[in-house]
């Protein structure tokens, strides 16, 4: 059944057959198409549905949910009338909760919408990991401030990059003019969401490791807490009552409320409202009412305007105080601004006068550079932690054992070193640029001949190379507006929100405030919900 195209060793395997999961090789007595990779020791292979060696547990054709991770629902999964059927009262169940979206054709208009992508089942996550998760986030709001208030550590580890990346160098330009000026900001706010794949080791067992931080713009918070019903609604048509009462409750819009609206009050001017900065053409709108709608709630007033209308209405009074229309502003809170794409000049100059104002921005440009890729390799490098937390080695080792591989591609011999391996063994790398959003990273072939074409140029350094993440599939069914419901091989990443609120040197509050699980094909090495490639998903723990 099984053809060996090349030796073991950094080779391809193909078969006969439709491969149903996929797990580590070198633990297995059989083989199949897949990867193996030189540098881990270990690679993984598929699992072919006619395979003598398949496990009804591990196949997905078991209705049980207590055993391998490669399980999903099951029969569920096979019986494609029942799928239809419960796709339909699913998305009937995600269209009344609130799960929306603006449409592709009319982005700028909520007059027609339709539902955000998701999975008709919840997927399997193993609690100890959402554990881990969540017991690591304060760390990572710690550390992210930390570094954001460290001027010398951002201009290290930023130098080399800066030089080659035009879009870092802009944000660090205005970094560099408002620390020459004197920040005016007295009272910072962070909300940003940790992102996780759960590595799958070659003994079977499961490890969480963190894809990246996303420090400014951390969406899908607001959907998140729409679509545990959603879940629980098709469990429960399914007389699954026990397997709906562990869908776990979620509300990451009100946390991420919380912590604005302790900002609002920390700046102390009663009257001054909240800029959310967006674009005109925003899909995910809905998602952002839902905080808007959390702070209304609180009497806090929300304006939405783009970074036009801030260059042309937005003005600072002697104190550095904001006015927007005339209006005092306490805290901006952008979803905008974190591509390249989304500054023209007039956009920039927004984005300087914004930043020089003593308004609380989430997040100053300090923090957002502190979500850069290049700073999240640099935190890997022995002894960063301890020196930008000191005094902290449990946080220090919470945070460390989530990292994965990242290496430095500056010119120099760590560098060309790190290209060699990832070259030998493209499948056990990603080449990540300083990019936000989803859709930029390159693997495989593409990312070979991009470090080929690199080599020699400093142009490099603009980028980062990650060990590439090995999930075990599962099986679950994709539900997309205008598609047919799918049933096919996922992997999911998991996402916590966190909130900080510092006033001076006093951190006032420091907390997790909910999760986002996201799904997509395995056939996507990249891309988000926001990018049309991932579905809103939730776990379910195990
Ligand atoms: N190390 C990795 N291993 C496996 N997949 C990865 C890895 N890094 C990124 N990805 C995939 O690429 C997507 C985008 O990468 P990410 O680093 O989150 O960049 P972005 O800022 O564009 O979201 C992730 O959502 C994930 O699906
Ligand atoms: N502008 C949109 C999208 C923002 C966006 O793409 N945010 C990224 C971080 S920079 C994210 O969280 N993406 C999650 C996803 O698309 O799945 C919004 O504000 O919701
Ligand atoms: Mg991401």
């Amino acid at each position: 059944m099984f053809l060996r195209e090349e030796g073991h060793e950094g080779g391809v395997w193909s078969a006969i057959g439709t491969p149903v999961a996929r797990r580590c090789c070198r633990s297995h007595p059989w083989q199949g198409p897949g990867n193996w990779c030189p540098v881990r020791g270990w690679g993984w292979c598929f699992l072919i549905s006619d395979s003598p060696d398949l496990t009804p547990d591990r196949a997905g054709v078991g209705d049980s949910m207590t055993v391998g991770m490669a399980t999903g629902w099951g029969s569920l999964l096979q019986d494609e009338q029942q799928l239809e059927e419960l796709a339909r009262q699913a998305v009937d169940r995600a269209l009344a909760e609130g799960v929306l979206l603006r449409t592709s054709q009319a982005p700028s208009s909520s007059h027609v919408v339709s539902y955000a992508p998701f999975t008709l089942f919840p997927s399997r996550v193993p609690s100890a990991l959402l554990e881990q998760a969540y017991a690591v986030q304060a760390d990572f709001n710690l550390l992210v401030d930390a570094v954001s208030q460290n001027a010398v550590f951002l201009e290290q580890t930023l130098s080399s990059t800066i030089k080659r990346d035009s879009f870092t160098a802009r944000l660090f330009d205005i970094h560099k003019q408002v620390l020459k000026e004197g920040i005016a900001q007295t009272v910072f706010l962070g909300l940003n969401r940790s992102d996780y794949m759960f590595q799958c080791n070659p003994d079977g067992t499961t490890a969480l490791k963190q894809i990246e931080i996303n420090t400014i713009s951390a969406s899908f918070g607001g959907l998140a807490s729409r679509t545990p019903a959603v879940h629980r609604h098709v469990l429960s048509v399914l007389g699954k009552t026990k397997e709906a009462a562990k869908i776990l409750s979620n509300n990451p819009s009100k946390g991420l409320a919380m912590g604005i609206a302790k900002a609002w009050e920390l700046y102390g001017s009663a009257n001054a409202q909240v800029l959310l900065i967006a674009q005109e053409k925003e899909r995910n709108i809905f998602d952002q009412r839902a905080i808007e709608n959390e702070l209304l709630a609180r009497n806090i007033h929300v304006i939405r305007r783009r970074f036009e209308d801030v260059s042309e209405k937005g003005s600072l009074d002697q104190d550095r105080r904001l006015f927007m229309d005339g209006q005092e502003v306490a805290v901006v809170y952008f979803r905008d601004g974190y591509m390249p794409g989304h500054y023209s000049l007039q956009n920039w100059e927004a984005r300087l006068l914004l930043e020089r104002s003593c308004a609380v921005k989430c997040p100053d440009i300090a923090t957002q550079l502190a979500g850069t890729k290049k700073v999240q390799q640099e935190l890997s490098r022995a002894g960063v932690l301890e020196s930008l937390l000191p005094g902290q080695p449990e946080a220090v080792a919470r945070l460390r054992a989530t990292f994965a591989g990242l290496y430095s591609l500056d010119l120099g011999e760590e560098g060309d070193q790190a290209i060699t391996k990832a070259i030998a063994a493209p499948s056990c790398f990603v080449l990540k640029p300083q990019r936000e959003g989803g859709g930029n990273n390159l693997y495989g072939e593409e990312m070979v001949q991009a470090l080929e074409r690199l080599r020699d140029s400093e142009e490099r350094a603009s980028y980062i190379l990650m060990e590439k993440i090995e999930p075990e599939p599962f099986r679950n069914c994709l539900l997309r507006p205008g598609s047919p419901a799918q049933v096919i091989q996922c992997i999911s990443e998991l996402g916590i929100f966190g909130v900080y609120v510092r006033e001076g040197k006093t951190l006032v509050m420091n907390k997790h405030v909910g999760h986002l699980l996201r799904t997509k094909a395995i056939e996507h090495a990249d891309g988000g919900v926001a990018a049309g490639v991932a579905v809103l998903d939730n776990p379910y723990p195990v």
